[in-house]
């Protein structure tokens, strides 16, 4: 679009990531979020977590059917971390040194949620698989959908039919709850990287205001110069 340039300096991507709790719609934001970028001409990766290379494909099996759970809070930490780690080296950091843009269905701060807030796996363990997986890699950008839990896994619901719910779905409203107050927590203490966005409203609607949150933070009007 000659409305916007890119902030960005040559050679690197942008890395956004979505975040939210259960059926907050990020996946359907994030293909919308991609559809608007290739119209702009934004070559991109879309891509998502647990899971996004082979290898890590094989983690998202075995924690989404909750063996990782039998296991102790930690060891499934461990899992979403060795996911991690091959879906970083194999997948996100080559796109970005191509200089495409990632977009990414949850990173590290579903972690910081589920595993750390509401698992109760401690920050130093989690700093510490952070450090081995993602080193400095950090989101240009992250999105934060926020719903009601009500209206969240009721959406998850709804889209699941007469499915079993997953290893996380199948948790209690409390624990539902927790997450969403991890996640406006995360929003609080990091407001450059993060934007919490009210996911409540029609899909289009939020699909506004998740493109108005990107052009504000990695597009640089240049009206003047057209
Ligand atoms: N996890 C993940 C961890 O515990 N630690 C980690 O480190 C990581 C990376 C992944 C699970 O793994 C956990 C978190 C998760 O529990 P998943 O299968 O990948 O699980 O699913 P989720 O990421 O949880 O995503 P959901 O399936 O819950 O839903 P989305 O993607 O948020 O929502 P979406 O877009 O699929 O929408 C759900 C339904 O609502 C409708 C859609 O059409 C769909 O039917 N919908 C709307 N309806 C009305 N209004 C709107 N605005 C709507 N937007 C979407």
């Amino acid at each position: 679009m000659a409305e916007a340039a890119l902030k960005r300096g040559p050679g690197r991507g942008r890395f956004v990531t979505f975040e939210g709790g259960e059926g907050a719609g990020k996946s359907t934001q994030i293909k919308m979020l991609a559809d608007h970028l290739q119209k702009e001409g934004v070559r991109l990766v879309l891509t998502r977590e647990p899971g996004g290379s082979p290898g890590a494909e094989i983690m998202r099996h075995l924690v989404l059917s909750g063996m990782g759970k039998l296991l102790g809070p930690e060891a499934e930490t461990l899992l979403f971390a060795a996911a991690r780690d091959d879906h970083v080296r194999n997948v996100i950091l080559p796109a970005l040194n191509q200089g495409s843009w990632v977009l990414c269905d949850r990173f590290f701060d579903s972690t910081r949620a589920y595993q750390g807030s509401q698992g109760k796996v401690a920050p130093d363990v989690l700093n510490a698989m952070q450090r081995v997986t993602i080193g400095d890699l950090k989101p240009d950008l992250t999105l934060i959908l926020d719903v009601p839990v009500e209206i969240g896994l009721q959406r998850a619901g709804a889209r699941r039919g007469a499915g079993t719910p997953d290893r996380f779905e199948g948790e209690d409203i409390k624990f539902h709850k927790g997450l969403r107050d991890a996640f406006h927590k995360i929003a609080a203490e990091d407001p450059r990287r993060c934007v919490l966005i009210d996911a409540t409203a029609s899909a289009e609607t939020v699909s506004q205001l998740v493109w108005n949150a990107v052009r504000e933070r990695l597009f640089t009007e240049v009206a003047a110069a057209s």
